[in-house]
């Protein structure tokens, strides 16, 4: 089982929860991986056994597409048989009867959707469907096993198609930027989950709701540059182990 933090520091994180008005959670890679999708940092992290430049930005795809798009499809394949931990659960039952609140995260992999939560607000775009590199402007193709049957997967035009997440160098979607930037500056809670706080800059919304005087409580096993920051509570343990024992104070069972 992994350690907990103290209860004193759950029922702080609890009470904080219960008397907030406007929510946000953000999540990044450590929400998924006590349902298995591998982390991108860290020991076990993708970036251990790849360069992230080769994976993660456009220059890879062209030089490599074949090693991109088998990348692609292992995680697709192990993300379509996942199933969302109990934490997704926790954050459900937090929107339900908190009110619709939308949740940010920087995960492809579409968990929180699977779990019911509503309103995900996809910083980095989805495994859902995959476009042309070459942006030729034939609409784009719902990533599915026949995509894969021969790799790379080209576009209508001949091109190569690439999926649609934000790669390094990339722009984020603008609306979906534009609309977490909007909640970092008008909540009054925001809770951080399974970030290493390195990518901007899905990681400088907790320091726009901090410098707003705005709390933040943070779920991570691991110190990160957010933890040690006045204003921040920082609970260590992980996302599967903590939210339900908030859900168990806040609600009462
Ligand atoms: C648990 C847990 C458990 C474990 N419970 N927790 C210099 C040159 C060029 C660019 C830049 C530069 N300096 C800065 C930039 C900008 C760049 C950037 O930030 N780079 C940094 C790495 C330095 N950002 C960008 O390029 C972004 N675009 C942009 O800024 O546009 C404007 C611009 C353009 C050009 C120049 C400058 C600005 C785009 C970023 C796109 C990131 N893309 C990826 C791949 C997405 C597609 C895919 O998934 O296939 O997104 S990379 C990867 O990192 C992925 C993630 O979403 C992202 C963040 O990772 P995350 O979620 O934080 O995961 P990890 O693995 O890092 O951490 C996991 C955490 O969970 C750890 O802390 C664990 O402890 C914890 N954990 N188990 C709770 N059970």
């Amino acid at each position: 089982m992994p350690e907990l933090p103290s209860s004193s520091l759950i029922t702080e994180a609890s009470d904080m929860i219960k008397t907030s008005g406007l929510m946000v959670v953000s999540t990044g890679a450590g929400m998924s991986s006590e349902s298995g999708v591998r982390t991108f940092r860290g020991e076990e992290g993708f970036w251990r056994e790849y360069r992230a430049e080769d994976l993660a930005s456009i220059e890879g795809i062209r030089k490599n597409p074949e090693l991109v798009w088998e990348w692609y499809r292992e995680r697709l394949k192990a993300c379509q048989e996942l199933e969302p931990h109990a934490g997704y659960y926790s954050l459900e039952r937090i929107q339900n009867e908190k009110e619709i609140l939308p949740l940010i995260t920087q995960n492809v992999d579409g968990l929180h959707q699977k779990a019911g939560i509503m309103d995900v607000i996809e910083l980095h775009g989805s495994l859902r469907t995959a476009s042309c590199l070459d942006s030729c402007g034939a609409p784009g193709k719902r990533m599915t096993e026949e995509l894969f049957e021969i790799l790379p997967p080209r576009c209508s035009c001949g091109s190569i198609l690439r999926p649609d997440v934000v790669l390094f160098g990339e722009q984020l979607p603008e609306q979906a930027l534009r609309r977490a930037f909007r909640l970092a500056e008008s909540c009054d809670l925001m809770m951080v989950i399974g970030t290493s706080m390195v990518v901007y800059p899905a990681s400088s919304l907790p320091l726009i709701a901090l410098r707003k005087g705005v709390k933040v409580i943070e779920i991570n096993p691991e110190e990160t540059p957010l933890s040690s920051l006045d204003g921040v509570l920082s609970l260590h343990g992980t996302a599967g182990s903590i939210l339900p024992e908030i859900v168990k104070v806040v609600y009462g069972e």
